[in-house]
């Protein structure tokens, strides 16, 4: 695939092929990765790449739209066949600014937005103080209950009942539960708030039915063409058409300007792709395989938080193994294992420590990884936290990552 680079800059080239190493020898599990089909790279590198376009469909700024006119209505036609949405954008570069767009469509700087705390599972955008949507919005955050560690959706109400937010958000980026859409979009209603899902994380999975879909709750749903969707990386955007215009015209010319064709002609293949059997049976795989892993390593003697997992998110307190994320991050890292330190509910660390790691199963599942190896994984994680400083077990185990990973070859003999 990258013939032409080899000859003509081969220290970028040399660094790809490290990478593509790496991803082919180790044990992939951040939450929020994927391995993509060919198609996605095929389509992300073609000549989509050079032309620049802004507007919508019929109506656009440059000349040379016919082909690009049919390729986005393509991509909106199956985002909302896919989702059983009234209207789709497919233009946002991200699923930050796919939120980003939704606020700027339906409230004004300093409105209240009410969201999810990031050390609960949130995400940034959702009101974090150290992103836009915490210093243009006053935001105010919800959490999880203590004891259960799952959402407090009388917290909410009572938050929404006392601040009259114009957003409650929902959604999360390490939260491992299925969200009671229903509940909150009732709430909303109450209050005269809208509704705003962000199903980043979980996209894939409400997509092949294993997860509920906020479609029918929400005014609007966000999400991204990666994680569990596994394939074009970028945002999109459904709702009702009753905001469309709002929706649209605050993604153009509100948050961005010309559009990335390439990545929007790969996200109108994810779409596609998204609908059929073997997908939506890789993504049942992917739920299996996070329930054993949190099985298995609840058996081992880590804490599972909440005790198990409805999604691809197994989120894992280290404090009986007294360790914290960063060193079980690090420790796995060096052996091959890739995951990431995460706050848990109520996290006595800071953030660039943890109590916590968060894993995925999407990634390794997507390669063909079941529950055998989801129970391999459990064994070598447990063995590395019991290990930390024994440089020649560390040694052994690395040995043993890339054997396993090598059960599932990545593109062999494709690229
Ligand atoms: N939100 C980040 C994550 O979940 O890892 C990246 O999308």
């Amino acid at each position: 695939m990258l013939k032409n680079l080899k000859k003509s800059d081969i220290e970028l080239y040399n660094m790809i092929n490290e990478e593509l190493d790496r991803q082919r020898n180790g044990i992939e599990m951040i939450a929020s990765e994927s391995f993509v089909p060919l198609e996605i790279m095929e389509i992300q590198g073609s000549i989509l790449t050079n032309k620049t376009m802004e507007g919508f469909p019929g109506k656009r700024y440059h000349a040379g739209h016919q082909v690009i006119d049919k390729i986005e209505t393509l991509a909106i036609e199956r985002a909302k066949k896919l989702f059983g949405a009234e209207h789709a954008n497919i233009q946002p570069h991200s699923g930050s600014q796919a939120n980003q767009g939704v606020y700027s469509a339906l409230i004004k700087p300093g409105d209240t937005i009410l969201g999810m705390k990031l050390d609960h599972g949130g995400h940034l955008t959702h009101g974090s103080p150290v992103n836009f949507s915490g210093k243009v919005y006053n935001s105010i955050s919800y959490g999880v209950n203590a004891k259960t560690e799952r959402i407090d959706y009388e917290e909410i109400e009572k938050l929404a009942k006392k601040h009259k937010p114009k957003i409650i958000v929902a959604g999360a980026s390490s939260y491992p539960r299925f969200i009671d859409y229903e509940k909150i979009s009732i709430i909303a209603k109450n209050v005269e708030a809208y509704f705003l899902v962000d199903m980043a994380h979980v996209a894939g999975l409400v997509a092949a039915g294993i997860h509920p879909s906020p479609v029918p709750y929400a005014d609007a749903v966000t999400g991204t063409t990666t994680k569990t969707l596994a394939g074009a990386r970028g945002g999109f955007i459904l709702c009702k058409n009753e905001i469309a215009k709002k929706i649209n015209s605050a993604v153009f010319p509100g948050v961005q300007g010309s559009m990335h064709l390439h990545i929007m002609g790969a996200k109108a293949y994810t779409f596609k792709k998204a609908m059929t059997e073997e997908y939506k049976s890789t993504m049942k795989q992917v739920a299996i395989n996070a329930k054993t892993l949190a099985k298995e390593l609840d058996n081992l003697g880590f804490r599972i938080v909440t005790g198990g997992t409805d999604n691809h998110i197994v989120m894992v307190d280290l404090r009986p193994k007294k360790i914290t994320g960063k060193i079980l991050d690090e420790a796995l890292e060096s052996v091959g294992i890739t995951v990431n330190k995460n706050m848990i509910p109520n996290d006595p660390e800071s953030p660039m420590v943890t109590s916590g790691v968060r894993i995925g199963t999407t990634a390794m599942t997507i390669k063909g990884a079941k529950r055998k190896e989801m129970i391999e994984i459990a064994t070598l994680i447990n063995r590395v936290a019991e290990n930390i400083e024994n440089v020649k077990v560390l040694e052994n185990i690395k040995g043993e990552v890339k054997i396993l990973a090598n059960r599932f070859p990545l593109y062999k003999g494709e690229l």
